[in-house]
């Protein structure tokens, strides 16, 4: 496996649960497997999860560990080809990449859509050329489109806490003060059509996803319809993805508190969990009583992040 982005990378989906099941009683089983071998993390953005989960999972295969925030101490980084350098940028990313490829086995890359340019952003730009210009294997910790460790865990979760054989999955957009990328949702549909659940996707209108993550999903503009009878709530922002109206990609088109996951919300589905990534804005996602309450798996979640990491680093290095 020398890619990490979309669900048909990991192959079979039975097989990684078993196996993320088998790191979970185990997690030092492959302590062996990373020695005098080198993780490279790169981030262009903050990190808080993924940062101290995918670390921890390398020191769990018995790797070292290298940690570079691009933006804090590196050189500032040009990105795009042609550019005149006259600017504050000094170095390019077209020599910044091999090199950093000379000092490891493997990078993980953590680099969130600019929000402006669909087509650039859509194209996973920056993650491909990392994938062609470093000459080692390359993992998403968040690009611009997807976020499959984040949904991996995710899956992990839903299996540990599943109340029947196939549960009802309701992926739902909240209000957030800022526009936030597509990754987690787009992720999150996309392994959820992968997985043996139902799948409903419920937003308001102009906040269509991408065909390609929709896939067969039921798609429910009425937010209660959708969340009738749900075994397990996801909330998400995501700005506008520019399916219907290309103009407004990367757009916040509404900041309605009506579809905060609250208490009555929550009341319209089958004693639900609640679902999120984080972090999370409370208050305007969710409230305080539904994230604090003993069927939200925010905490379980993040913690299943070390897990997928790892499942995910070994076959990489395997
Ligand atoms: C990011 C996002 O929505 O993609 C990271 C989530 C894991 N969230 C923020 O920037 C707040
Ligand atoms: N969920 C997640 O990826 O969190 P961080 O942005 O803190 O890494």
């Amino acid at each position: 496996m020398n890619r990490f982005l979309n669900v048909g990378d990991i192959g079979d989906l039975h097989k990684a649960l078993q196996e993320a099941m088998e790191i979970k009683n185990d997690r030092f089983k492959y302590v062996e497997l990373g020695r005098n071998k080198t993780l490279l993390m790169v981030f262009f953005n903050s990190s808080l999860r993924t940062r101290l989960s995918t670390q921890k999972a390398a020191l769990n295969l018995g790797m070292n560990v290298i940690v570079l925030d691009v933006n804090q101490g590196a050189w500032k980084l040009e990105t795009e080809r042609g550019v005149i350098m006259d600017g504050d940028k000094s170095e390019h990313l077209l020599e910044a990449i091999p090199v950093m490829g000379c000092y490891c086995d493997l990078i993980g890359v953590r680099s969130f859509a600019g929000l402006q340019d669909r087509d650039y952003d859509y194209a996973e730009t920056i993650y491909h050329q990392f994938l062609k210009y470093s000459g080692k294997p390359v993992f998403a910790m968040e690009t611009a489109t997807v976020h499959p460790l984040q949904a991996f865990a995710d899956l992990i979760t839903i299996e540990e806490h599943k109340p029947v054989k196939r549960p009802k999955v309701v992926l739902t957009w909240a209000p957030h003060p800022k526009a936030l990328p597509q990754a987690v949702p787009n992720s999150f549909a996309e392994w959820m059509n992968a997985a043996d659940v139902d799948f409903v996707i419920t937003h308001p209108e102009g906040y269509e996803l991408d065909p390609k993550f929709v896939g067969n999903a039921v798609v429910e503009y009425d937010q209660r319809k959708a969340l009738e009878g749900a075994h397990f709530v996801y909330a998400k922002n995501w700005s506008c993805p520019g399916v219907t109206r290309p103009a407004d990609y990367g757009k916040v088109l509404s900041k309605d508190m009506r579809w905060t996951i609250d208490a009555e919300h929550m009341s319209w589905t089958d004693n639900a969990h609640f679902m999120h990534c984080l972090p999370v804005r409370r208050n305007m996602i969710v409230t305080d009583d539904v994230i604090e309450a003993p069927t939200s798996l925010v905490i379980p979640e993040a913690a299943n992040r070390e897990i997928s990491a790892t499942v995910v680093i070994k076959r990489m290095i395997g």
